[in-house]
């Protein structure tokens, strides 16, 4: 049996992908919320996590401890599980593209946090922000018209997809600009039955992580708020 170890639904982008990937292929798991904390989860975090960071799977009956995003899909397709593309060069390919999401888009992860339940009016679009985001563009079209598919590896939702499912909601949050064909395909993400469960429970929060909450107010004026408050 498999634990996910995740964070506040709203912020944790890097959470969102593990937690994706299973709902969507159907890998049972129980979920642990651990809620950021003020001024620094990592003391807090290292209880449970070596590196004070969340994601983390457990995997119960054998004893397995993963941490990392990348390393949780991985783990994941070493059990066997449908994760990357079943055809070679889409798999080559999504691997690649997951992997450039996880040590890139440095702009978009630091300009534009993760917020599931506002929407933001930029105050600015840097250029290395248009960078990022004209790159994750070509990606998209890219993997779309190549593999031919709804998702970006295919017909299937594989581990690509989960990494790049924050960018969707960061493209909603922030009125991002994008082509007709990755703004359909971020649509199509968010419309998932378990994106949508994920939202659902986001705006439910009512934990505001000052840190957190700064990030957004630096970034831009917040137009809208539809999380619950106490
Ligand atoms: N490379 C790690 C990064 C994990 C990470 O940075 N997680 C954030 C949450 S989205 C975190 O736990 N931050 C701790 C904090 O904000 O105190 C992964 O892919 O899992």
């Amino acid at each position: 049996m498999y634990k996910l170890i995740i964070g506040n639904k709203n912020y944790s982008s890097w959470s969102l992908r593990p937690w994706v990937l299973m709902q969507e292929l159907g890998i049972t798991f129980t979920e642990e919320l651990k809620p950021f904390i003020e001024g620094g989860s990592w003391s807090e975090f290292r209880k449970f996590s070596p590196t004070g960071t969340v994601p983390i799977l457990i995997d119960e009956t054998r004893g397995i401890l993963v941490w990392d995003s990348l390393a949780i899909v991985e783990f994941l397709a070493d059990n066997y599980h449908p994760v990357w593309p079943k055809n070679k060069t889409a798999r080559a390919w999504a691997r690649s593209a997951a992997a450039e999401m996880h040590s890139g888009f440095s702009a978009l992860r630091n300009q534009c946090n993760m917020t599931v339940g506002q929407r933001v009016k930029l105050n600015t679009i840097t250029p290395e922000l248009s960078k990022d985001l004209q790159r994750i563009d070509e990606l998209w079209n890219e993997g779309l018209s190549r593999f031919g598919g709804k998702f970006l590896g295919g017909d299937e939702f594989t581990a690509v997809d989960a990494f790049y499912a924050p960018v969707a909601y960061r493209i909603r949050t922030f009125s991002l600009e994008m082509s007709e064909t990755s703004l359909a395909y971020a649509k199509h993400l968010l419309e998932l039955r378990s994106l949508q469960q994920w939202e659902a429970a986001a705006l439910k929060e009512t934990w505001r992580e000052p840190g957190h909450e700064k990030e957004t107010n630096d970034a831009g004026i917040v137009i809208h708020d539809y999380r619950e408050t106490i």
